[in-house]
């Protein structure tokens, strides 16, 4: 069916989570929605917001814009609009329009008959920007605790949040993410250049197109390799469980750096010398 009919065929009505039929309808391609409106309003605000902190500060400079969050000293108050409250209403209104937008994703869901899947996986990226910006803050108790919105000031923040640990290579749930990361990037690779390699084979000799081959051809190639296909399903379910790995434990990695472990993350791996089995 192409698409442009598809699309006729699913602009149904209903699956809507609030507002029932009042936002249910389309701008050209995009729905709408109840949480398309909130989307627009908190991602409106936010920028505009961003931009008049901007325009406070010492710089028009890209690189050197920064907001940055309040001093330590305001604890898990509300700072002043100039010495971090703009800070915390920009992350308010992120919060707003990331949810929004995953509940935007989980309406068109509904409407098509899909699963969550999309919406839960962006939804393990919010939560990775929450622990950032919302849950460590809360737990270590001062907002002044979250990241700086600029991109030097964030880059900066990573690294002396980083060297405040020590080393911190050494944080296990760190080690984790950065596995998991790699992992991702080998299955992608694997998977992209697998199906490329058996859907838009090279031409033949005398230059007539390659024949377009199964998805046997591609368990085959596997099965010769390494004696072992996980399957055309399966690799996105690898594929899935590997991306949310890498975002859940990144979120780990850095909640558990204060309010669990204060110290060097090198010196966490004393548990091991410490083990009775030495003596
Ligand atoms: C596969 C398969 C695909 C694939 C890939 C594999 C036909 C088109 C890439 C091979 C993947 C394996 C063996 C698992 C890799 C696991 C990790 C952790 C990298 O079998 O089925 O479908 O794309």
């Amino acid at each position: 069916m192409a698409l442009l009919s598809f699309e006729r065929k699913y602009r149904v009505r209903g699956g809507t989570l609030l507002g029932g039929d009042l936002f249910d309808f389309w701008v050209g391609p995009f729905y709408v929605g109840f949480f398309g409106v909130t989307t627009a309003f908190f991602a409106a605000l936010g920028t505009l917001l961003i931009l008049y902190d901007a325009s406070l500060g010492p710089t028009w400079n890209p690189w050197l814009i920064s907001i940055e969050p309040p001093d330590l000293s305001y604890g898990l108050a509300l700072a002043p609009l100039r010495e971090g409250g703009f800070w915390q209403i920009i992350t308010i209104c992120a919060i707003g329009a990331f949810v929004s937008w995953a509940l935007r994703e989980v309406e068109i869901c509904r409407k098509l008959g899909i699963g969550y899947h999309i919406p839960v996986a962006f939804g393990v990226a919010i939560f990775a920007y929450i622990s950032l910006v919302v849950i460590r803050p809360i737990w270590l108790g001062a907002w002044g605790h979250g990241f700086p919105y600029g991109i030097f000031s964030h880059l900066d923040w990573v690294s002396n949040t980083g060297y405040q640990y020590l080393h911190f290579h050494y944080n296990p749930a760190h080690m984790l993410a950065v596995s998991f990361f790699f992992t991702t990037t080998l299955a992608l690779s694997l998977h992209g250049a697998l199906v490329l390699s058996a859907v838009n084979p090279a031409r033949n000799r005398d230059g007539s197109l390659g024949e377009v081959k199964t998805p046997e051809y591609e368990d085959s190639f596997f099965r010769d390799t390494i004696g072992y296909s996980v399957g055309t399903l399966g690799i996105h379910r690898v594929g899935l469980f590997l991306a949310l790995s890498a975002g859940f434990w990144s979120a780990v990695c850095i909640i558990i750096s204060g309010p669990l472990w204060t110290r060097g993350w090198p010196e966490w791996w004393t548990w091991w010398l410490d083990l009775p089995i030495w003596s």
